[in-house]
Protein backbone atom coordinates (compact mmCIF):
# COMPACT_ATOMS: atom_id res chain seq x y z
CA UNK A 1 0.00 0.00 0.00
CA UNK A 2 0.82 3.48 -1.13
CA UNK A 3 1.72 6.00 1.94
CA UNK A 4 -0.46 8.88 -0.54
CA UNK A 5 -4.13 8.96 -1.19
CA UNK A 6 -5.11 6.76 -3.11
CA UNK A 7 -7.07 7.78 -6.42
CA UNK A 8 -9.70 5.51 -8.12
CA UNK A 9 -12.23 5.30 -10.80
CA UNK A 10 -15.67 5.71 -9.38
CA UNK A 11 -17.73 3.97 -12.22
CA UNK A 12 -21.45 4.67 -12.26
CA UNK A 13 -23.87 1.35 -12.86
CA UNK A 14 -27.20 2.50 -13.02
CA UNK A 15 -29.93 0.21 -12.07
CA UNK A 16 -32.36 -1.23 -14.52
CA UNK A 17 -34.35 -3.37 -12.02
CA UNK A 18 -34.39 -3.38 -8.60
CA UNK A 19 -33.98 -6.79 -6.45
CA UNK A 20 -37.26 -7.63 -4.49
CA UNK A 21 -36.37 -6.14 -1.02
CA UNK A 22 -34.48 -3.08 -2.06
CA UNK A 23 -37.29 -2.53 -4.65
CA UNK A 24 -39.60 -2.15 -1.93
CA UNK A 25 -37.26 0.40 0.14
CA UNK A 26 -37.23 2.58 -3.23
CA UNK A 27 -40.66 2.85 -4.19
CA UNK A 28 -41.44 3.94 -1.18
CA UNK A 29 -39.54 6.75 -1.25
CA UNK A 30 -42.06 7.79 -4.25
CA UNK A 31 -38.82 9.70 -6.06
CA UNK A 32 -40.26 8.92 -9.57
CA UNK A 33 -37.91 10.16 -12.53
CA UNK A 34 -34.79 9.17 -10.75
CA UNK A 35 -32.11 7.55 -11.25
CA UNK A 36 -29.95 5.14 -8.95
CA UNK A 37 -26.15 4.34 -9.13
CA UNK A 38 -23.82 1.54 -7.93
CA UNK A 39 -20.73 3.31 -7.62
CA UNK A 40 -17.50 0.53 -7.24
CA UNK A 41 -14.17 2.29 -7.28
CA UNK A 42 -11.76 0.41 -9.24
CA UNK A 43 -7.59 0.99 -10.09
CA UNK A 44 -8.32 -0.81 -13.35
CA UNK A 45 -10.80 1.31 -15.67
CA UNK A 46 -8.94 -0.40 -18.64
CA UNK A 47 -10.82 -3.27 -17.54
CA UNK A 48 -14.01 -2.18 -17.65
CA UNK A 49 -14.93 -3.90 -20.82
CA UNK A 50 -14.80 -7.46 -19.04
CA UNK A 51 -17.36 -6.44 -16.16
CA UNK A 52 -19.60 -9.56 -15.64
CA UNK A 53 -21.34 -8.64 -12.36
CA UNK A 54 -21.14 -6.17 -9.19
CA UNK A 55 -19.85 -7.19 -5.78
CA UNK A 56 -21.52 -6.27 -2.46
CA UNK A 57 -20.84 -7.34 1.47
CA UNK A 58 -23.74 -8.97 2.06
CA UNK A 59 -23.57 -7.49 5.73
CA UNK A 60 -22.51 -4.45 4.91
CA UNK A 61 -24.97 -1.72 5.20
CA UNK A 62 -25.45 0.74 1.91
CA UNK A 63 -27.30 4.31 2.43
CA UNK A 64 -28.74 5.54 -1.09
CA UNK A 65 -27.31 9.12 -0.93
CA UNK A 66 -29.13 12.24 -3.41
CA UNK A 67 -26.31 13.57 -5.62
CA UNK A 68 -28.54 16.21 -7.32
CA UNK A 69 -32.25 16.39 -8.46
CA UNK A 70 -32.29 13.62 -10.28
CA UNK A 71 -29.59 11.25 -9.22
CA UNK A 72 -28.88 8.65 -6.54
CA UNK A 73 -25.59 7.00 -5.47
CA UNK A 74 -25.36 3.22 -3.64
CA UNK A 75 -22.50 3.03 -1.62
CA UNK A 76 -21.03 3.29 2.33
CA UNK A 77 -21.54 6.09 4.82
CA UNK A 78 -17.93 6.09 4.83
CA UNK A 79 -17.84 7.11 1.44
CA UNK A 80 -20.40 9.17 0.71
CA UNK A 81 -18.92 11.13 3.70
CA UNK A 82 -15.15 11.61 1.17
CA UNK A 83 -17.49 12.15 -1.68
CA UNK A 84 -19.17 15.01 0.19
CA UNK A 85 -15.65 17.32 0.05
CA UNK A 86 -14.61 16.43 -3.46
CA UNK A 87 -17.14 18.04 -5.50
CA UNK A 88 -18.99 15.28 -5.75
CA UNK A 89 -22.43 16.22 -4.62
CA UNK A 90 -24.85 19.37 -5.56
CA UNK A 91 -23.74 21.07 -1.77
CA UNK A 92 -20.14 20.96 -0.64
CA UNK A 93 -20.21 19.57 2.60
CA UNK A 94 -23.26 18.66 2.47
CA UNK A 95 -24.67 14.69 2.93
CA UNK A 96 -28.74 13.86 2.15
CA UNK A 97 -29.29 10.02 2.90
CA UNK A 98 -32.45 9.21 1.61
CA UNK A 99 -32.77 5.48 2.88
CA UNK A 100 -30.47 2.63 3.56
CA UNK A 101 -30.05 -1.14 2.40
CA UNK A 102 -27.97 -3.66 3.60
CA UNK A 103 -25.87 -5.84 0.99
CA UNK A 104 -28.40 -8.85 1.02
CA UNK A 105 -31.06 -7.08 0.02
CA UNK A 106 -29.11 -5.75 -3.14
CA UNK A 107 -28.27 -8.84 -4.56
CA UNK A 108 -29.84 -10.00 -7.90
CA UNK A 109 -30.37 -6.00 -9.01
CA UNK A 110 -29.43 -5.59 -12.52
CA UNK A 111 -27.21 -2.96 -13.33
CA UNK A 112 -26.14 -1.74 -16.54
CA UNK A 113 -22.25 -1.78 -16.81
CA UNK A 114 -20.45 1.51 -18.70
CA UNK A 115 -17.95 -0.15 -21.44
CA UNK A 116 -19.34 -3.84 -20.66
CA UNK A 117 -19.87 -6.76 -23.48
CA UNK A 118 -22.93 -7.06 -21.25
CA UNK A 119 -24.85 -4.65 -22.61
CA UNK A 120 -28.11 -6.50 -21.32
CA UNK A 121 -26.69 -5.63 -17.49
CA UNK A 122 -24.97 -7.56 -14.92
CA UNK A 123 -26.09 -8.95 -11.79
CA UNK A 124 -25.18 -7.46 -8.25
CA UNK A 125 -24.20 -10.16 -6.28
CA UNK A 126 -22.32 -11.13 -2.60
CA UNK A 127 -18.85 -10.56 -2.00
CA UNK A 128 -17.95 -11.73 1.41
CA UNK A 129 -14.52 -10.06 1.12
CA UNK A 130 -15.77 -6.76 0.24
CA UNK A 131 -13.89 -4.15 3.02
CA UNK A 132 -16.60 -1.63 3.90
CA UNK A 133 -13.31 0.57 5.10
CA UNK A 134 -11.97 0.66 1.42
CA UNK A 135 -13.27 2.60 -1.19
CA UNK A 136 -17.61 2.31 -1.96
CA UNK A 137 -17.72 -1.10 -0.56
CA UNK A 138 -19.09 -1.84 -4.11
CA UNK A 139 -16.63 -3.80 -6.26
CA UNK A 140 -17.32 -3.95 -9.98
CA UNK A 141 -16.37 -7.84 -11.07
CA UNK A 142 -13.76 -8.10 -14.06
CA UNK A 143 -12.72 -12.14 -13.74
CA UNK A 144 -10.63 -11.93 -16.34
CA UNK A 145 -7.93 -9.87 -14.96
CA UNK A 146 -8.44 -9.98 -11.22
CA UNK A 147 -8.13 -13.05 -9.42
CA UNK A 148 -10.20 -12.11 -6.38
CA UNK A 149 -12.99 -11.32 -8.71
CA UNK A 150 -12.67 -15.06 -10.42
CA UNK A 151 -12.17 -16.85 -7.15
CA UNK A 152 -14.99 -15.37 -6.10
CA UNK A 153 -17.11 -15.80 -9.37
CA UNK A 154 -16.56 -19.78 -9.30
CA UNK A 155 -17.46 -20.08 -5.94
CA UNK A 156 -20.76 -18.50 -6.19
CA UNK A 157 -21.42 -20.88 -9.31
CA UNK A 158 -20.63 -23.69 -7.36
CA UNK A 159 -22.93 -22.66 -4.62
CA UNK A 160 -25.64 -20.51 -6.21
CA UNK A 161 -28.38 -22.08 -4.32
CA UNK A 162 -26.64 -21.42 -0.61
CA UNK A 163 -25.58 -18.12 -1.80
CA UNK A 164 -29.83 -17.76 -2.83
CA UNK A 165 -29.04 -16.42 -6.58
CA UNK A 166 -29.38 -17.83 -10.14
CA UNK A 167 -26.64 -20.14 -11.22
CA UNK A 168 -26.40 -18.06 -14.71
CA UNK A 169 -26.02 -14.67 -12.65
CA UNK A 170 -22.76 -15.49 -11.80
CA UNK A 171 -21.65 -17.51 -15.43
CA UNK A 172 -21.95 -14.62 -17.99
CA UNK A 173 -19.34 -14.93 -20.91
CA UNK A 174 -15.91 -13.80 -19.71
CA UNK A 175 -14.14 -11.62 -22.43
CA UNK A 176 -10.20 -11.65 -22.89
CA UNK A 177 -9.26 -8.07 -22.67
CA UNK A 178 -5.47 -7.97 -21.93
CA UNK A 179 -2.94 -10.51 -23.21
CA UNK A 180 0.09 -10.89 -21.42
CA UNK A 181 3.73 -12.99 -22.34
CA UNK A 182 3.32 -14.68 -19.39
CA UNK A 183 -0.14 -15.57 -18.20
CA UNK A 184 -2.49 -15.19 -21.81
CA UNK A 185 -4.84 -13.38 -22.06
CA UNK A 186 -7.44 -14.03 -19.26
CA UNK A 187 -4.26 -13.87 -16.46
CA UNK A 188 -6.68 -13.96 -13.70
CA UNK A 189 -8.16 -17.57 -14.66
CA UNK A 190 -4.54 -18.72 -14.71
CA UNK A 191 -3.34 -17.84 -11.80
CA UNK A 192 -5.88 -18.95 -10.09
CA UNK A 193 -5.01 -22.18 -11.08
CA UNK A 194 -1.33 -21.75 -11.28
CA UNK A 195 -1.85 -21.45 -7.46
CA UNK A 196 -4.25 -24.00 -6.79
CA UNK A 197 -6.75 -21.51 -5.41
CA UNK A 198 -9.84 -23.32 -4.81
CA UNK A 199 -11.58 -20.57 -2.82
CA UNK A 200 -12.21 -16.82 -2.37
CA UNK A 201 -10.66 -17.49 1.37
CA UNK A 202 -7.11 -18.54 0.20
CA UNK A 203 -6.12 -15.07 1.19
CA UNK A 204 -2.62 -15.56 0.85
CA UNK A 205 -2.37 -17.17 -2.40
CA UNK A 206 -4.59 -14.72 -3.71
CA UNK A 207 -2.76 -12.05 -2.47
CA UNK A 208 0.06 -13.24 -4.32
CA UNK A 209 -2.01 -13.71 -7.96
CA UNK A 210 -3.21 -10.48 -7.27
CA UNK A 211 0.29 -8.84 -7.13
CA UNK A 212 1.43 -11.35 -10.19
CA UNK A 213 -1.81 -10.26 -12.49
CA UNK A 214 -1.23 -6.45 -11.44
CA UNK A 215 2.35 -6.30 -12.38
CA UNK A 216 2.28 -8.40 -15.38
CA UNK A 217 -1.05 -6.80 -16.66
CA UNK A 218 -0.03 -3.16 -16.40
CA UNK A 219 3.71 -3.12 -17.32
CA UNK A 220 3.50 -6.37 -20.10
CA UNK A 221 -0.18 -5.84 -21.02
CA UNK A 222 -1.68 -5.25 -24.57
CA UNK A 223 -5.23 -4.44 -25.20
CA UNK A 224 -7.30 -6.83 -27.23
CA UNK A 225 -10.30 -5.33 -26.67
CA UNK A 226 -12.04 -2.22 -27.85
CA UNK A 227 -11.14 1.05 -28.83
CA UNK A 228 -7.67 1.05 -28.16
CA UNK A 229 -7.17 -2.40 -28.69
CA UNK A 230 -3.08 -3.24 -29.40
CA UNK A 231 -2.17 -0.36 -27.26
CA UNK A 232 0.04 -0.91 -24.20
CA UNK A 233 -2.00 -1.08 -21.15
CA UNK A 234 0.30 1.49 -19.64
CA UNK A 235 -0.77 4.37 -21.77
CA UNK A 236 -4.79 2.78 -22.55
CA UNK A 237 -5.57 3.18 -19.24
CA UNK A 238 -5.49 6.88 -18.98
CA UNK A 239 -7.21 6.81 -21.98
CA UNK A 240 -10.13 4.66 -21.07
CA UNK A 241 -10.39 6.83 -18.17
CA UNK A 242 -10.79 10.46 -19.49
CA UNK A 243 -13.33 8.70 -21.84
CA UNK A 244 -15.37 7.13 -18.98
CA UNK A 245 -15.32 10.36 -16.80
CA UNK A 246 -16.33 12.57 -20.43
CA UNK A 247 -19.08 10.39 -21.02
CA UNK A 248 -20.39 11.59 -17.68
CA UNK A 249 -19.84 7.61 -16.43
CA UNK A 250 -17.56 7.92 -13.95
CA UNK A 251 -15.97 10.43 -11.78
CA UNK A 252 -12.23 10.48 -9.68
CA UNK A 253 -12.44 9.63 -5.97
CA UNK A 254 -9.63 9.35 -3.43
CA UNK A 255 -9.02 8.50 0.16
B1 LIG B 1 -10.05 -3.52 -8.76
P1 LIG B 1 -6.50 -1.23 -3.18
CL1 LIG B 1 -9.44 -6.16 -13.04
N1 LIG B 1 -13.05 -4.35 -0.69
O1 LIG B 1 -10.97 -3.20 -9.84
C1 LIG B 1 -12.30 -5.20 -1.41
N2 LIG B 1 -11.79 -4.91 -2.63
C2 LIG B 1 -12.07 -3.70 -3.13
C3 LIG B 1 -12.85 -2.75 -2.44
C4 LIG B 1 -13.37 -3.12 -1.15
N3 LIG B 1 -14.13 -2.28 -0.44
N4 LIG B 1 -12.96 -1.64 -3.19
C5 LIG B 1 -12.27 -1.87 -4.33
N5 LIG B 1 -11.73 -3.12 -4.31
C6 LIG B 1 -10.93 -3.80 -5.34
C7 LIG B 1 -10.84 -4.14 -10.96
C8 LIG B 1 -9.55 -4.84 -10.68
C9 LIG B 1 -9.07 -4.51 -9.42
C10 LIG B 1 -8.85 -5.71 -11.50
C11 LIG B 1 -7.65 -6.24 -11.06
C12 LIG B 1 -7.18 -5.92 -9.79
C13 LIG B 1 -7.89 -5.04 -8.96
C14 LIG B 1 -12.03 -5.06 -11.01
N6 LIG B 1 -12.37 -5.64 -9.76
O2 LIG B 1 -7.48 -4.68 -7.71
O3 LIG B 1 -6.40 -2.03 -1.93
C15 LIG B 1 -11.09 -3.20 -6.70
O4 LIG B 1 -10.79 -4.15 -7.70
C16 LIG B 1 -6.30 -5.28 -7.21
C17 LIG B 1 -5.43 -4.23 -6.56
O5 LIG B 1 -7.12 0.13 -2.97
C18 LIG B 1 -9.99 -2.15 -6.83
O6 LIG B 1 -9.52 -2.27 -8.19
O7 LIG B 1 -5.22 -1.23 -3.91
C19 LIG B 1 -8.97 -2.61 -5.83
O8 LIG B 1 -9.57 -3.63 -5.01
C20 LIG B 1 -8.47 -1.51 -4.91
O9 LIG B 1 -7.54 -2.07 -4.04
Amino acid sequence: EGVGPQEYTALKLKVKTWADKAGETINGLKLEGANFYLVPATLRPETMYGQTCCFVGPKINYGVFKVNDNDYFVITNRAARNMAYQGVFAKEGNIEQVAEIQGADLVGTLVNAPLSIHKEGVRVLPMETVLPTKGTGVVTSVPSDSPDDYATIMDLAKKAEYYGIQKEWAELEIPAIINTPSYGDKCAEFLVKKLKISSPKDTKQLEEAKELAYKEGFYQGTMVIGEFKGEKVETAKPKVRKQLIEAGEAFVYSE
